[in-house]
């Protein structure tokens, strides 16, 4: 079977593949901003893990042009659904960076979206938030309000019957929602030839009669476009589209993991000469936009908005262990006030 074309615009040595396509010079300057922000504050992180000062962290170092590209093409009312991972993207739509940080701290607070957005918290849990998103773009419809759902998912989610459901209930009600699947090529150290015996993740919409786009995940002008024309498409009334951002993590999967136990090192350092961030810079260079200047620039602004975002995160007091018991069910059963009772119990005892 022939392999689908993989959408591209941007070429690796900055030169554009669609020769009269105009991007906006305001529009990849902002691009551009945005990649090497979610870069620093992605590292940056993964320090305050080592550190201690954060529990556990999902890196996406290599991912910046799928999560910044799709964001950028949402409107104002429109509703996103992200994972564990998806911070570039959050933050790109309007989450506040410290509060990204909080849920990392296993705060409460960094789970509410903020009052203009409609950013739903983190799923951990696999390919939940895919009928979630379903259902929502099918509500927005109903009500008439012109919103489209964005639901982020990887590799590893398209296994889940979940992703099924989602898939087959937005396409018979032709829901407004844009499946954004970011193919990096691990489920943790499930390789993606051990996922799937399909040749692609984008091909799978096929069966559901649904449109479908396979992007280079690490050229931002493509995902953008790509992204833009599914929610154009799905505000319209033409229904889902399934898209497949081929791209790759550089790191581990969280910081609890060692991906030398299942991937080599050339592997990954393969996927660098193909950088979403470099990409950019030699097209912005080729254009006259970027000098060492502006670079240094962009550089520094980006630390300075990252160490004020992570000084201001730890001024917030310790957490109480206690309000682990809150926010999951209205009613507590019983099973659960016996464990609360006997933990603020312990807690007495040996804590006070
Ligand atoms: C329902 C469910 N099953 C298993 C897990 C454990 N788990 C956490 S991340 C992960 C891999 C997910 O891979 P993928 O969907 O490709 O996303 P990625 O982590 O690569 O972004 C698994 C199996 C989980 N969180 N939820």
């Amino acid at each position: 079977m022939e392999q689908q074309r993989l959408f591209q615009i941007l070429e690796l040595d900055g030169t554009l593949r669609i020769g009269n396509m105009v991007i906006n010079e305001k529009l990849a300057i902002e691009m551009y901003k945005l990649l090497v922000l979610n870069r620093v504050f992605d590292r940056k992180l993964v320090n305050m893990q080592r550190k201690g000062q954060i529990g556990t962290y999902a890196a996406f170092e290599g991912q910046e042009a799928s999560q910044v590209g799709s964001a950028m093409a949402l409107m104002e009312q429109d509703w996103m659904f992200p994972t564990y991972r998806d911070h570039a993207a959050m933050l790109t739509f309007g989450y506040e960076m410290v509060k990204i940080i909080w849920y990392w701290m296993g705060r409460i607070e960094g789970c509410v979206p903020p009052d203009n957005r409609n950013i739903l918290p983190p799923y951990v849990p696999i390919a939940t938030q895919i009928p979630q998103a379903a259902g929502a773009a099918w509500a927005s419809k109903y009500k008439n309000e012109r919103a489209c759902s964005l639901v982020y998912f990887g590799d590893g989610a398209t296994s889940e019957g979940d992703f099924h459901e989602g898939l087959n209930m937005a396409s018979v009600f032709k829901a407004p929602v844009v499946f954004f699947c970011q193919n990096n090529g691990y489920a943790i150290s499930v390789p993606f030839s051990r996922q799937t015996a399909s040749e692609t993740i984008a091909q799978k919409a096929i069966a559901y009669q649904m449109e479908n786009v396979r992007v280079d995940g690490n050229d931002v002008f493509a995902v953008y476009v790509a992204t833009k024309n599914a929610l154009e498409a799905a505000r319209s009334g033409k229904g889902p589209t399934l898209i497949e951002a081929v791209t790759y993590r550089y790191g581990p999967h969280t910081t609890a993991d060692d991906p030398s136990r299942y991937r080599s090192t050339e592997e990954s350092e393969s996927w660098k000469s193909r950088d979403p961030i470099l990409r950019l810079e030699v097209y912005l260079r080729r254009q006259g936009v970027l000098d060492q200047d502006v670079q240094e620039k962009v550089a520094t602004e980006a630390e300075r908005l990252v160490n004020d975002g992570i000084q201001y995160a730890l001024t917030i007091p310790k957490s109480d262990p206690a309000i682990m018991f809150n926010h999951v069910l209205s009613n507590k059963p019983w099973n659960i006030q016996e464990q609360e009772s006997s933990f603020n119990r312990f807690m007495q005892e040996h804590h006070q």
